[in-house]
C-alpha cells in the first residue's frame, strides 16, 4: 500500500508558504491535519500516540509563530487525550476527532456571531477601509451585503505579499464597489473613510492587537482623522502567554518577499505583523459582543478559563 503523505508536514508547509493564510484558516488547517493524523495513526499505545501528537504540535507551531488561535486549538485537542483515562488508541483517536469537530463548530458559530454584531456597525452609504485579507472581515462584509446594507470598500494592497488582492476580488464577487490602494495611500484616503475594520492574529493580555504589518499605521492614521477603528476577532486569538510576561513573537519572513534580486549587503527586514496599541482601537468585535480591548483578560477568564491552564 502506498504510504499516506504526512498530513502535519504538508499542512505546516502550506501554512509556511502562505498557501493557507489568515489566522482562522491557519487554525482550521492545523485542526484538520491533527484530526487526520489521529485517524491514520498506527500508534500501539497511548504514550506513542501522545508522542505523535506532541511532535505534530511542534511542527505546526513552528510553521508560523504569531498564531495563538492555532496554538490554543491544538493544545486544547491534545489536552483531551492527556486527560482521558482511555487506553485504546482507537478510542483516543475518536476523542481527537470529536474535540476537533467541536472546536471547528465553535469557530464557525463565533464567526457568524461576529458578522451579526459587526453588520450593525455598518451604516448605509458608508466607506469601509480594510487592510490585508481577513476572512472574518470579509465574512462580516458578506453578511452586511446580504442584509441589504449599501457600502463601499477600500482595500490596501498589503505589501509585500499583496493579500489585499484577495480581499478586493472577494468584494467584487459580492458586487461591492471596491477601490484598491497602495498601503502608503491610507492617509490620503482616510478622510473619506467612515469605518476601519481589520482582523487580528493575536491579542495580548493588555488588549493590544497584532495583525498584518501596516495595521498599526492605519490605526494611527484613523486616530488622527477620528475615524473609528475596529478589530474583528474570535476571543481565542488571545495569547495566554502574554498574561505571564511573554511578548508575542512577531514572525519575520524571508527578505526575498520584499525584493527578489536585491543588491548584496543590503539589509532587508520583513516583519509579517505589527502591534496596534489598545488606545487606537475603538472596540474588538468578538463572539461576546463589542468589547473594550482593556477588558480582554477578564472576558477570557470568564468565557475560556481553560486557556490559562
Ligand atoms: C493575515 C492577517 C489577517 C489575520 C486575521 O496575515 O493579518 O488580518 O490573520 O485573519 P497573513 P482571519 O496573510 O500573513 O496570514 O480573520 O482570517 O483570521
Amino acid at each position: 500500500m502506498k504510504s499516506l503523505p504526512d498530513p502535519i508536514r504538508s499542512t505546516a508547509e502550506k501554512i509556511r508558504k502562505l498557501e493557507i493564510q489568515g489566522a482562522r484558516n491557519v487554525a482550521i488547517a492545523a485542526i484538520e491535519a491533527t484530526e487526520t493524523l489521529a485517524g491514520q495513526t498506527k500508534a500501539k499505545s497511548k504514550k506513542e500516540f501522545l508522542q505523535q501528537l506532541l511532535g505534530a504540535k511542534e511542527t505546526l507551531f513552528a510553521s508560523r509563530e504569531t498564531e495563538p488561535l492555532m496554538r490554543n486549538a491544538v493544545r486544547l485537542i491534545i489536552s483531551q487525550v492527556e486527560k482521558s483515562g482511555e487506553k485504546s488508541v482507537n478510542r483516543l483517536a475518536k476523542i481527537v476527532s470529536l474535540a476537533s469537530q467541536h472546536f471547528l463548530e465553535d469557530l464557525e458559530n463565533s464567526n457568524e456571531r461576529i458578522a451579526e454584531i459587526g453588520t450593525k456597525r455598518i451604516r448605509n452609504n458608508s466607506v469601509i477601509l480594510t487592510h490585508c485579507h481577513s476572512s472574518t472581515v470579509t465574512h462580516l462584509l458578506e453578511r452586511a451585503k446580504r442584509e441589504g446594507k449599501i457600502f463601499e470598500v477600500i482595500c490596501t494592497e498589503t505589501r509585500p505579499v499583496f493579500q489585499g488582492k484577495i480581499t478586493a476580488k472577494e468584494m467584487l464577487d459580492l458586487d461591492v464597489k471596491t477601490t484598491f490602494i497602495i498601503d502608503s495611500a491610507a492617509r490620503f484616503f482616510m478622510n473619506q473613510v467612515d469605518l476601519v475594520i481589520v482582523g487580528a492574529d493575536a491579542i495580548t493580555s493588555e488588549g493590544n492587537v497584532i495583525n498584518k504589518i501596516g495595521t498599526s499605521t492605519v490605526a494611527l492614521v484613523a486616530h488622527e482623522a477620528r475615524t473609528p477603528f475596529y478589530v474583528v476577532s474570535e476571543l481565542l486569538k488571545f495569547d495566554p502567554a502574554t498574561m505571564y510576561g511573554d511578548y508575542e513573537k512577531i514572525e519575520e519572513r524571508n527578505p526575498n518577499e520584499v525584493w527578489k534580486d536585491a543588491p548584496r549587503n543590503l539589509n532587508i527586514r520583513n516583519p509579517a505583523f505589527d502591534v496596534t496599541r489598545r488606545d487606537f482601537i475603538h472596540g474588538i468585535i468578538c463572539e461576546e459582543g463589542i468589547i473594550s480591548p482593556h477588558s480582554i483578560a477578564e472576558v477570557m477568564q470568564r468565557k475560556y478559563p481553560w486557556v490559562f491552564e
